[in-house]
């Protein structure tokens, strides 16, 4: 059973207030506070997939289609584009690479000099001072060629000097960026340890300020870390003491250090033997007595989780812009076999069965595609709040990806399985996706619980103001209206924005984000504080997420193609109807789920039973059919 953690146990920390049973956790509570609006009521959020949780569709993020480049950043881009890609299909040998389990020099060496390892370095510090928009057409790209060389890049700049850029003081990034975004330095993010992976405030990595007041004294070691045997700077997390002022209280918080190598007692182990991403350098690091400046904290003392979160959560829409590029390429490949070879008297692109797996491998490209750019241009447009939509867009890439490799390969058949048709390498390297920066699981409970923190502190607002009815009319209308909306799928306005010939995509989704609503209010009443050990009901909840975040992504996205007229906007809009109804059907299974009927729960019961019957027993329990 995994570790409860804070995590898992916050929901329940003030959850049980009165006669309504809901959740609310620590976090939520200080969030809430510190959000209030002057009236005393939460602050509601800008993000569309927090506010799903309240069964309410809030359009800013999502409607229209976000459009943040102006025409000198597309020329730019423009400008970036072929030569990035001339680059992959020229330079880059992802076999290469794979085989000798390190990108290429030369390939390094080019990779710098385009100005790869800086692409959102602002341009005064050294790098090319890219838009998180702009940068996804590029990681795209690499995406779509090499993922092992795209770890590299991203394990340098999506995370490695990310809290550089996020929080350095101008002093940090004047020191720094200029050699990272030129790739004379590389970098590496140090969060994981051997017994801190999923739970990642257990670290035991300590950081101790020195007598004199001068540095901190770095002891501990981190594992799997990308580019940790390339790397010259560090983003290391430890642990520090940090006194309450108010309390006199003493307590181990993580705090953020950049740390060079140059400072000694920095070591890392030889490269780990992988699966896949065998180009990427990937090994331990270990800080031993390491003397680092006290001016080289990040985010402040006992700031580092928020730091490390915050850096989590920008990387994010990188890996479904990767990814998007990943599909495309695993399509092009199946495609081309498709329509040479011939079985039975026809091409094999002509039989059902093979036009299925490509259709809704084309509907999971769009859908990912639709995604990481909604998200890059909420980041571009200033929106802080984009935790959940960034968990959702890691989830689905990743395992949209990965369905997508698998089901080239099986087009493709005895030829997708040969090395040389280069899926067997995008198999490999896939598999990490859905393990690394937040396996799926652990997102997955992250997404169903932040938002239910959310819709939790609504309801909370609530029942304080039924101590006092009179002076919170106001709040008891809007709830009232609310629940009127709800079951009437308020579009919020988002109408305006669709094409008439997505209507009935649009009522789908519109009408699941009420019924999750009340699904989600309504296990939050029920469980109250068990919710978060409700992890049968928190996937569900998770999922219909996901699915509605998509639905809504490629709803927007080809409304605007069908509005704007572009020639593949019929494509676009089928696509959309089948992801719509699709989704719908899985969210309906979803949310019925979450009621646990009798016949759901005997199941989740059941799962819950064999597994702690299977995991007692040390593996398989039941009899041999041959009976030895
Ligand atoms: S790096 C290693 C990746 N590791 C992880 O992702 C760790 C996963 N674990 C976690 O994220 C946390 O431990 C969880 C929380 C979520 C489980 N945004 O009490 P809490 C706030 C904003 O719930 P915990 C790698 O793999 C929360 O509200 N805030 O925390 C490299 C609360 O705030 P407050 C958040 O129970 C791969 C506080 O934190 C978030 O301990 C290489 C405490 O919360 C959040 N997300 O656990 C990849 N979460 O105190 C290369 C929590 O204010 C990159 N909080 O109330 C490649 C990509 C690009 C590809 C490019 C290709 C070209």
């Amino acid at each position: 059973m995994l570790r409860t953690s804070s995590f898992f146990t916050s929901l329940g920390r003030r959850s049980v207030l009165g006669s309504f049973r809901y959740a609310s956790s620590a976090a939520a509570q200080k969030k809430t506070d510190e959000t209030k609006a002057s009236s005393g009521q939460t602050k509601e959020s800008k993000s569309f997939g927090m506010n799903i949780f309240r069964g309410v569709v809030k359009t800013d993020q999502v409607f229209p289609f976000p459009e943040v480049l102006d025409t000198e950043q597309k020329e730019t881009l423009q400008m970036l584009v072929d030569p990035c890609a001339k680059f992959f299909e020229e330079v880059n040998d992802p076999l290469k690479n794979d085989s000798i389990e390190k990108v290429e020099d030369k390939v390094m060496e080019g990779l710098k000099e385009m100005g790869a390892f800086g692409l959102q370095v602002p341009i005064d510090n050294g790098g090319l001072g890219l838009t998180n928009t702009q940068y996804a057409r590029l990681v795209e790209i690499v995406g779509s060629h090499d993922l092992g060389v795209g770890i590299t890049l991203g394990a340098h700049q999506s995370i490695g000097f990310k809290g550089i850029l996020l929080f350095g003081s101008k002093e940090q990034k004047e020191k720094y960026l200029p050699d990272l975004a030129c790739g004379k330095n590389v970098a590496a993010f140090c969060l994981t340890e051997p017994g801190s992976g999923s739970d990642a405030s257990s670290i035991k990595t300590k950081a101790v300020l020195s007598p004199d007041g001068k540095h901190y004294i770095l002891n501990g070691s981190k594992i799997w870390i990308s580019n940790g045997g390339l790397a010259e700077i560090f983003t290391v997390f430890a642990k520090t003491p940090v006194k309450d002022e108010k309390t006199g209280e003493t307590k181990e918080k993580v705090s953020a250090f950049i740390v060079e190598r140059s400072y000694g007692g920095v070591s890392n182990g030889p490269p780990e033997k992988k699966m896949g991403i065998k180009a990427s350098n990937t090994a331990e690091v270990y800080f031993e007595d390491c003397k680092v400046p006290v001016e080289n904290l990040l985010g402040g003392i006992g700031g580092g989780f928020k730091v490390a979160m915050n850096i989590l959560n920008n990387g994010r829409f990188g890996m479904a812009a990767a990814l998007s590029g990943t599909m495309s390429s695993c399509i092009k490949k199946a495609v081309e076999f498709g329509s040479q070879r011939k079985q039975f008297g026809d091409l094999i692109s002509n039989y059902g069965a093979i036009q299925e797996k490509i259709g809704r491998m084309v509907m999971m490209q769009y859908v990912t595609e639709s995604m990481a750019y909604m998200l890059s241009a909420n980041m571009d447009q200033g929106s802080t709040e984009f935790q959940i939509e960034a968990a959702i867009s890691k989830i689905y890439a990743s395992e949209a990806a990965w369905f997508c490799a698998d089901e080239a390969i099986q087009i493709m058949g005895g030829m997708g399985y040969m090395r040389d048709s280069g899926l067997e390498r995008v198999m490999r390297d896939l598999r990490i996706f859905r393990i690394f920066e937040g396996t799926n699981d652990i997102l997955r409970l992250f997404i169903a619980l932040t938002g239910s923190q959310y819709a939790g502190s609504y309801l909370k607002e609530l029942k304080k103001a039924m101590s006092n009815p009179l002076g919170n009319i106001g709040m008891f209308l809007e709830y009232g209206s609310k629940k009127v909306l709800k079951s009437k799928t308020d579009d919020n306005g988002a109408k305006a924005h669709i094409h008439p010939s997505l209507s009935s995509s649009a009522d789908q989704t519109f009408a699941a984000v009420g019924e999750f609503g009340s699904v989600v209010e309504q296990l939050l009443m029920t469980h109250g504080k068990n919710i978060t050990n409700q992890q049968f009901l928190l996937k569900r909840v998770a999922d219909s997420a996901i699915d509605i975040y998509g639905m809504v992504s490629v709803l927007s996205r080809a409304s605007r193609s069908l509005k704007e007229g572009h020639s593949s906007a019929d494509h676009e809009a089928t696509i959309t109807k089948i992801f719509c109804n699709e989704a719908k059907a899985r969210i309906d299974t979803n949310l019925q789920a979450c009621h646990a009927t009798k016949g759901e729960k005997e199941n989740f019961v059941g799962l819950e039973r064999i597994s702690k019957d299977v995991v007692a027993n040390g593996g398989l329990l039941q009899r041999h059919p041959l009976g030895f």
